[in-house]
């Protein structure tokens, strides 16, 4: 199975608003293994379809780090297909974040404690729950993607330039 690549920023394709699934067939769950393989080797415990160029409601999630002790080995595969927020707690949680999109680059993201989500899975069935603690700050980062937005569009207009520049001067450094 090939590793996907992954874009981004400022790609403008990141920015692009995710088209619901319509069906979950053999080509999506051709998708979801390519992405799961793509998310394990970058590593991260999360990956969107659109970071990987498919603009689909679509979302992988493995809590699990392989790094860490008694981990080894152990994966969680989670899927979330069609994702909605039914209700989100209005008291806040604060996690340093990163994404695979803007590499190297981490910043403490405030988001709702947990939410009440409801999506489809691999096999086309409906789940409705209750998430909170690192998945529930996970789902946000990985649902805000569907919409074409990035971690770093909620800091201030400051502090995500200086992410961006970094990023560019990393990318110059890269290509030098
Ligand atoms: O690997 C990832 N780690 C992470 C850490 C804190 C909050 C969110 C994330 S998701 C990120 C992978 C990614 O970019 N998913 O879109
Ligand atoms: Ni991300």
């Amino acid at each position: 199975m090939p590793l996907l690549p992954i874009i981004e920023a400022p790609d403008p394709r990141l920015r692009v608003i995710s088209k619901p699934v319509e069906s979950v067939d053999d080509d999506l769950r051709k998708l979801i293994a390519d992405m799961f393989e793509t998310m394990y080797a970058a590593p991260g415990i999360g990956l969107a379809a659109i970071q990987v160029g498919a603009p689909k409601r679509l979302l992988v999630i493995d809590l699990q780090e392989p790094e860490e002790e008694g981990g080894e080995g152990v994966r969680d595969p989670r899927v979330f297909i069609n994702p909605e927020i039914v209700e989100a707690s209005e008291e806040l949680r604060t996690y340093q974040e990163g994404c695979l999109s803007v590499p190297d680059q981490y910043a403490d993201i405030a988001r709702a404690d947990w939410i009440v989500a409801r999506w489809i899975d691999e096999k086309g069935e409906a789940h409705e729950q209750r998430i909170d603690g690192l998945l529930a700050t996970c789902l946000q980062h990985e649902m805000d993607h569907l919409e074409g937005i990035l971690f770093i569009d909620h800091l201030s207009r400051l502090k995500r330039d200086m992410v961006l520049k970094k990023l560019e001067k990393a990318k110059r450094l890269k290509a030098a």
